[in-house]
């Protein structure tokens, strides 16, 4: 008998309303790979992305055999919620959980879900074997003992088309949290991804969703451009982009061979301008050589530099960081960065634990504050203007026409350089600072007024269940409170944070 198996990416947005992310880039790609782990013959498999489509509340779809739930850190919640309403449609449904937030509180998840696995995707084979049995498990997974994704199945992948070369990072920076993950990192075999491209079909813009495109093993990475361009060749894909850190332009031959390839965009964790910010977030291989160098090296090699900037309130003052941002918005050489974010306390990064010590955390802080757009940090400035300040970066108020302005230097001095893809991959990033509900397809008009500051911001409406759920299962609703209202480690998390 075929059995139902339903695949969750669940999500919370940080416009705390309800909102359907639809263009927004990247996506997320682990439930195609989870997919990938179960036969295609003996299960029916549905996937969900609440990023694209929103809270999952359809009782049809909630009534699985097997559930799978997957979600960032801020979605534990979200885990939970959907966890309730599955159990109480079918108490019978197995419920397997994994991803980044599994992985940080093994402890506190193993009192909600059947399965907790912090673990790849591959720890989905022996519990896929002991509850359903060994023929539900993918025909094709000894190929490369890596699930093939299923992308046939993912329909929030529409104009950019996702693989991966790689998985995990080779650096350990102090903020991140795949430093206390603490997985090694693994290039992926050449014919692996060979497959990845061939099973995606024909695509114009391919993007490698690796947490690190580029190898310290140069002899893999030119492999890889070496299959890239051959794939590219047959029609495979027409531009390519990809996440990489620093290290990777130091060596010119890279960014010859990510041209020769196909480079559309390439994507770094600039974090900072300011060296004394890159030092206190310890992310030293941004400093070998001046960000800004690098940016123009990238673009005078016609590839779209693009980064994401980190502030770190409590270290910094307004003025400074107002400073970093007119820097960048006066520097048309550069790009502008795709998103601005406030530092999060990533749970048990060695910053976490630096915050913690320091007594940083503020109190009566949830897990579903961890978004990036809200304060969880005591401030080193007066908190209402650290408040004003996050809320005014979110559409760069105060600076939309210095915005156009650097767009319009900047057009003037790549557009013989850069393609006219590559110059509207770049200018992309305009709208999307000035407008980003517009640009991401949120699709709701509606502005939910917003306070920024963990400890006081209402829940989003789908804490209220959307429809009656077990007595019993009613706690799943509670909010997963990080800190407790003396700013200690709530009771809840002290396990999973605390010990050792
Ligand atoms: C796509 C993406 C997004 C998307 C979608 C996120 C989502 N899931 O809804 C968007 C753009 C919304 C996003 C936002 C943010 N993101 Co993001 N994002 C990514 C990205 C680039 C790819 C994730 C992905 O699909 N990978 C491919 C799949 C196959 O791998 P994976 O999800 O990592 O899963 C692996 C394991 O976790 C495990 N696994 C996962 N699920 C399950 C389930 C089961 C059952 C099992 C067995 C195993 C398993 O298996 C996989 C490996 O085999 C990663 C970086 C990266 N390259 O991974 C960052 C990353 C996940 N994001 C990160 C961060 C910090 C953020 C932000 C907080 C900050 C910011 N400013 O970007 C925001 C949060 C916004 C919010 N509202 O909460 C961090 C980690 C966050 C965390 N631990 O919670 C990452 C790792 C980047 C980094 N290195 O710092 N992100
Ligand atoms: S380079 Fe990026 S992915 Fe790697 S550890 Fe640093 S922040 Fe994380």
């Amino acid at each position: 008998m075929k059995k139902c198996i339903l695949i969750i990416n669940c999500y919370v947005d940080e416009l705390r309303q309800i909102v359907r992310r639809r263009t927004k880039v990247p996506k997320p790609m682990a439930p195609a790979f989870l997919a990938g782990m179960f036969s295609t013959e003996n299960c029916d498999i549905v996937l969900y992305d609440e990023l694209y489509s929103g809270p999952l509340e359809n009782k049809k779809l909630l009534s699985p055999d097997m559930l799978v739930l997957t979600g960032l850190n801020t979605a534990f919640d979200r885990m939970l919620h959907i966890t309730a309403y599955a159990k109480t449609i079918n108490p019978k449904v197995v419920v397997v959980a994994g991803g980044p937030a599994v992985r940080s509180l093994p402890f506190f998840s193993s009192k909600f879900f059947d399965y907790c696995l912090s673990g790849d995707v591959e720890d989905m084979e022996p519990v896929i074997e002991e509850v359903l049995g060994k023929k539900y498990v993918s025909e094709t997974l000894s190929e490369f003992s890596k699930p093939i994704p299923r992308y046939d199945l993912v329909w929030w992948m529409e104009k950019m088309a996702y693989l991966e070369s790689s998985r995990y990072c080779f650096h350990n920076c102090h903020f991140c949290s795949l430093t206390p993950e603490n997985m090694k990192f693994q290039a992926y075999e050449t014919e692996y991804i060979k497959r990845q491209f061939e099973v995606l079909g024909k695509r114009k813009y391919v993007i490698f969703l690796d947490n690190n495109f580029g190898c310290p093993n140069s002899k893999i990475l030119d492999e890889r451009f070496k299959l890239m361009q051959e794939m590219r060749a047959k029609g495979y894909y027409s531009l390519f982009a990809a996440l990489v850190s620093n290290e990777f332009f130091n060596n010119s031959k890279n960014v010859e061979n990510a041209a020769k390839s196909g480079a559309g965009v390439l994507f770094c964790g600039v974090e900072s301008f300011n060296r004394d910010a890159l030092s206190s977030l310890k992310k030293y291989q941004n400093m070998k050589i001046p960000q800004v160098e690098t940016i123009k090296t990238c673009l005078e090699a016609g590839i779209t530099f693009l980064y994401g900037l980190v502030l770190d309130v409590s270290e910094r003052s307004v003025e400074d960081m107002e400073a970093e941002l007119d820097f960048i918005l006066n520097t048309p050489e550069i790009t502008l960065p795709s998103y601005i974010s406030v530092a999060i306390p990533m749970l048990k990064t060695p910053y976490f634990y630096e915050c913690l010590s320091n007594n940083k955390i503020l109190p009566n802080v949830k897990l579903r504050d961890l978004d990036s757009t809200t304060l969880t940090l005591r401030p080193m400035d007066p908190m209402e203007k650290v408040l004003e300040f996050i809320k005014n970066i979110q559409t760069l108020k105060h600076r939309k026409i210095k915005v156009l302005r650097h767009s319009k230097q900047f057009y003037q001095l790549y557009k013989n350089t850069l393609t006219w893809q590559h110059m509207a991959f770049a200018l992309h990033n305009t709208p999307l600072l000035c407008a980003p509900k517009l640009v991401t397809g949120s699709g709701n008009p509606f502005k939910k007024k917003r306070t920024h500051l963990g400890p006081d911001e209402a829940l989003d409406t789908f804490y209220k269940p959307a429809f009656p759920v077990d007595y019993n299962l009613r706690h799943y609703f509670k909010p997963t409170m990080l800190t407790d209202k003396t700013g200690n480690i709530s009771e809840n998390l002290a396990v999973d944070l605390l010990s050792n």
